[in-house]
């Protein structure tokens, strides 16, 4: 079926005039849908790995109302419903769903300092706004999913099963990760034991997560997906590993790519002044978020590298080795810089 046939199903307003790929995200298929009237995200879940569409859009709905209702000042997104009346729409192809477009803004892939500490603005705002937001009506539809523990674990069994013949070419990657492995715990174990209280994370803080208006005010959060219970140094720390990064995800010339001490303050600092109910735990815990939301992310990335790039979308050959590369840089130049990194 074609994705214009697909976007009927939906109740949107006007002659449906164009519907193309749209946007640089990793894990759903987004199309951009113009009708004569108005501009929608439609877009395709990706149920590989969001198996249940129904929990994945009932924590979207309960967030969203919850935002909309609690801070109707602010934009978040909104679901357009299908002519059913349901939160997203499938057949044989697939899960879709639409959302009105955020207009007046737009996400970056990579941006000034100011429009870096915009995206901060942002995101410590949705983790203000949210403190109250009870947890547990969330379903964790991708379980364990900043459980760096875990995540190593899931590294260890790749390179054991060596699936795609690759581990002999990564030799010293794959070294380097479990050299580092100190710093798994270091927030799981705060989680479990309550010294980090567990709070409606957003868990994909990336730059182009949030939309920004052409004059750097923070405009909405996006790309909700992963909305589960969790701590605030996961989307800091997220958004530390992306922002902060000279250069992009996947530069395949590390030379290029550095650690920005100084974006990381200008995003501190507007992260902190936005999220006032922190608590001192949280921020003494924020540089070692920064360390292992990176430290997680290139171990992902060297995991999928070894099981032959089924997970994050590629568009060459050694992306995702690239993108292993450039998380370890960063980490080790984060390690040089902690001590700047806690602001006291
Ligand atoms: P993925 O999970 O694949 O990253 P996203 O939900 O982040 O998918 O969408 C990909 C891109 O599409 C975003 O970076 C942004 O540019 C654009 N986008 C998504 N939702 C909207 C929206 N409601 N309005 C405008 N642009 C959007
Ligand atoms: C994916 O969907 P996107 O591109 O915003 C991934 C994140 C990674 C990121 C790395 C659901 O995010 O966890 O940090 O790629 N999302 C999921 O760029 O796995
Ligand atoms: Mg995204």
């Amino acid at each position: 079926m074609k994705i214009t046939e697909t976007a009927q199903n939906f109740r949107i307003v006007g002659d449906i005039i164009s519907c193309e790929i749209y946007g640089d995200g990793h894990i759903n298929r987004t199309y951009l849908l113009v009708t004569s009237k108005k501009r929608y995200i439609l877009q395709k879940i990706n149920t590989a790995l969001f198996t249940e569409p129904d929990k994945l859009m009932a924590n979207i709905s309960a967030v969203t109302e919850y935002l909309r209702a609690t801070r109707p000042d602010k934009q978040t997104l909104t679901i357009v419903p299908t002519l059913q009346g349901e939160t997203y729409y499938s057949d044989e192809t697939g899960a879709y769903r639409v959302f009105d477009f955020i207009e007046g803004a737009q996400a970056y892939s990579s941006a000034s300092k100011e429009l870096f500490a915009a995206s901060a603005t942002a995101f410590g705002g949705f983790a203000d706004d949210l403190s109250g937001f009870n947890a547990s009506v969330l379903y964790e539809v991708l379980p364990r999913f900043h459980d760096t523990v875990k995540r190593l674990a899931d590294f260890k069994a790749a390179v054991k099963e060596d699936k795609v013949n690759r581990v002999k070419d990564v030799k010293d990657e794959i070294e380097w990760f479990l050299s580092h492995a100190v710093y798994a715990d270091m927030l799981t174990s705060r989680l479990a034991d309550g010294r980090l209280p567990l709070k409606v994370t957003h868990n994909d803080t990336k730059l182009n997560n949030v939309m920004i208006s052409p004059s750097g005010e923070p405009v909405a959060v996006i790309d909700l997906d992963t909305v589960m219970p969790g701590t605030v140094c996961y989307d800091f720390g997220d958004s530390i590993r992306f922002g902060c990064n000279t250069a992009a995800e996947d530069e395949p010339d590390l030379d290029k790519v550095h650690f920005s001490l100084d974006y990381y303050y200008a995003y501190y600092d507007a992260y902190v002044a936005a999220y006032p109910k922190m608590t001192a735990e949280e921020k003494k815990m924020l540089p070692f978020g920064a360390i292992i939301m990176t430290y997680e992310c290139g171990m992902r990335f060297l995991t999928d590298y070894l099981c032959g790039d089924t997970y994050f979308r590629c568009t060459r050959e050694g992306q995702n080795l690239d993108r292993a590369h450039t998380q370890m840089r960063l980490v080790d130049e984060m390690i040089d810089n902690l001590a700047a990194m806690s602001r006291g």
